[in-house]
């Protein structure tokens, strides 16, 4: 943990698909706190606190990382590598039961293992957004699919100014309508356009992003950035996603003002 903030870095194998997560910070103190630093919202501290009044012994908290069978979980006091062979939606009806594989961003209830037990997520929440991408191989679509990242809010599509790729841009931006969350197209390195002007790129990408935002910005002097807080406020989960380079990991450690990311 990091004086606070937390950003994660997802890679997935083909394409170069690089997902960045960030979960914003807040300030607030309860028992809660430490969630709230995660991007705990009062919608899910509900849902969660009508959980544990029934079951004291469930811990929450919210999946970091997931790595093959083992899953980082920061709760409140302390994280946990959980395993989630029995992992299930937390549906209102305890009745229904479906199975779930946890994936970055879910918020899940850990009942920790006794003796030599592995501590095991038992429950995951409801989720309000699922950013998934489809299974390929060697470039063709196996028809699977595989969480990237849940209940993100807003994803940065990025584009470097110096490289714009419409079809790109388009195939990403129907990926996060697809996945509950809100696009936002972000237009990176503005302080290396030699040709034609930042205006002109956001133009292109208006015309093939009709009804997103889009902002251009420059991640090393941060000209534009500024118009990005509002949508990492507490409670607020951003991911980004961009072809490798475009300056996402640079673009986080400049909104999180701290090196955050490697
Ligand atoms: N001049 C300039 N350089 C930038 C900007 N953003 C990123 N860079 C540079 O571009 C390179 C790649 O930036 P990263 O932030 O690592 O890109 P990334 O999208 O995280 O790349 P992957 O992690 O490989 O997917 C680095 O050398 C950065 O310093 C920018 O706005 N302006
Ligand atoms: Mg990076």
């Amino acid at each position: 943990m990091l004086r606070g903030t937390l950003t994660l870095n997802l890679i997935t194998p083909d394409e170069n698909l690089e997902n960045d997560i960030s979960f914003s910070n807040s300030a607030s103190s309860s028992p809660f706190e430490n969630l709230v630093r995660y991007g705990l919202t009062d919608a899910v501290q509900q849902r969660i606190e009508t959980i544990i009044v029934r079951d004291h012994e469930l811990v929450p908290g919210r999946v970091a990382r997931v790595d093959g069978i083992s899953t980082l979980v920061h709760a409140n006091a302390t994280d946990y590598r959980a395993s989630s062979t029995f992992a299930r939606i937390a549906h209102a009806d305890d009745f229904e039961i479906e199975p779930a594989q946890p994936t970055v961003g879910d918020w899940v209830l850990i009942r920790e293992g006794e003796g030599s037990n592995p501590d095991e997520i038992e429950l995951v929440l409801p989720r309000t957004s699922l950013l998934i991408r489809k299974r390929a191989q060697r470039g063709k679509y196996q028809g699977g699919e595989q969480g990237l990242a849940a209940n993100v809010s807003t994803v940065f599509v990025i584009q470097a100014a110096t490289y714009f790729n419409v079809g790109r841009l388009e195939r990403e931006i129907a990926l996060v309508w697809g996945s509950g969350a809100t696009p936002i197209v972000v237009i990176t390195k503005t302080d290396l356009l030699e040709e034609g002007t930042p205006e002109s790129i956001v133009e292109q990408a208006n015309a093939s992003a009709p009804g997103v935002e889009v902002f251009a910005v420059s991640g090393i002097t941060g000209d534009g950035t500024n118009s990005l807080r509002s949508y990492t406020q507490a409670g607020s989960t951003v991911a980004l996603i961009g072809a490798s380079g475009v300056g996402k990991s640079t673009l986080v450690n400049h909104l999180m003002g701290e090196e955050v990311m490697e």
